[in-house]
């Protein structure tokens, strides 16, 4: 053998040693070990997964993830369905399974107009609750859950989507039984059923300057008021254009200001094509509008997954860069398969949101999301 021909020998076995030891470091890879340093990394649950249904969906979050919230087994509906009735059997799950894995648990959501019975607004004859009754059916509500897990969910997003684009309360049921204190409230009776665990704001669309501000004058209200608030959470619903960097900035810098948690509560992409597009399209295109609505049912072109590895990379980076400002980034499912947006805002769409495939395999924006971090000093 010639110098030339051990010298290529050597340089191909050392590439090779790379190679091997790159596939063996990724697989190690955690992203909460990634992101130690920067902010905790979690992904909201639903049933399948803690109840054993969904061992693999189960694998990587007990591998990625240190703290969870649940996507759907603490809603009003769920867990408290009738007047005198508590149904505990599938949050018990979810809890059980965050204290298993030593993470940080979420409640998600004490006070929210959505998924709650009419009857929680109503007495016997369906009439409109007064303001008392209403504080006092809000109360045992938030004493049951909050009490039955206290101490061990850390943290509860009190209230959800109170807020309208305009920067005004949305019209709903709570506003209009207890008046606009209804937050307040809430984040009071929290408070008194477990005193240590952290309280939270969170909603969708606060990069949007009005909501954004009235967010802001929110929590300086409960601030005034003595009342415990902990954080904000920007639920992060995004798409390939939305929101615009200089807004999320601000909303981050706004509330960091206020000196509580700036947190990304739901986080997903939707690299689908926006249905509000094709409102009012002609009826006679209509099986062509599904084809358009629907275009990657076989898989994502890699020009589209391209698109949306850049996308999480380029959110990412600017949430890191923001240093410590945020607290926490929960992505809003596990894997694609059973992401929510694969049924809205149009019924049975193949969608690629979350960091892994249908296959449970991590996504090129699974490793983009870790070089970002790695790029962060
Ligand atoms: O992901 C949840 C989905 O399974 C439910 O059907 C839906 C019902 O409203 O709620 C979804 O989660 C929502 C969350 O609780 C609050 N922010 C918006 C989320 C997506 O709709």
């Amino acid at each position: 053998m010639t110098k030339i021909e051990l010298l290529i020998v050597i340089c191909l076995a050392l590439f090779l040693f790379g190679a091997v030891c790159n596939v063996v470091k990724i697989d190690k890879l955690a992203l909460k070990d990634v992101f130690e340093k920067h902010f905790l990394i979690g992904a909201a649950l639903n049933d399948d997964i803690v109840s054993g249904k969904d061992p693999q969906a189960a694998e990587i979050v007990e591998k990625q993830f240190n703290t969870v919230t649940a996507e759907n087994v603490m809603k009003w509906e769920k867990i408290h369905p009738k007047l005198n009735k508590y149904d505990f059997d599938a949050s018990d799950r979810f809890v059980d399974f965050g204290l298993k894995n030593k993470m940080f648990i979420i409640g998600h959501t004490l006070i929210w107009q959505s998924q709650i019975p009419g009857w929680a607004f109503v007495d016997s004859s369906k009439k409109l609750l007064s303001r008392d009754a209403m504080l006092a059916r809000m109360r045992d509500h938030i004493f049951t859950i909050v009490g039955r897990y206290k101490g061990k969910v850390k943290g509860w997003d009190v209230v959800n989507e109170a807020l309208n684009d305009e920067g005004e309360f949305g019209k709903t049921k709570w506003l209009e039984t207890i008046g606009k204190d209804f937050v307040a409230k809430a984040f009071e009776y929290a408070h008194e059923a477990d005193p240590k665990a952290e309280l939270y704001y969170n909603d969708f669309s606060l990069d949007k300057p009005a909501k954004r501000d009235a967010a802001v004058r929110l929590v300086k209200d409960l601030q005034a008021k003595g009342l415990r608030i902990d954080g904000v959470g920007i639920q992060g619903h995004w798409g390939m254009d939305y929101p615009i960097r200089e807004d999320l900035d601000a909303f981050i810098d706004s509330i960091g200001a206020l000196g509580v948690k700036v947190m990304v509560t739901e986080m997903d992409i939707d690299i689908l094509p926006v249905a509000s597009n094709y409102m009012g399209a002609d009826i006679n295109i209509k099986v062509d509008l599904q084809k358009k609505l629907n275009p990657y049912v076989d898989g994502l072109p890699d020009e589209v997954q391209k698109k949306l590895t850049d996308r999480y990379s380029e959110l990412f980076a600017q949430l890191l860069a923001h240093k410590g400002k945020v607290s926490r980034v929960t992505l809003w499912g596990v894997y694609d398969k059973t992401s929510w947006l694969n049924n809205w805002p149009v019924r049975g769409r193949t969608s690629y949101p979350l960091l892994f495939d249908r296959n449970y395999q991590p996504k090129a924006a699974f490793y983009a999301i870790i070089k970002a971090a790695e790029k962060t000093k």
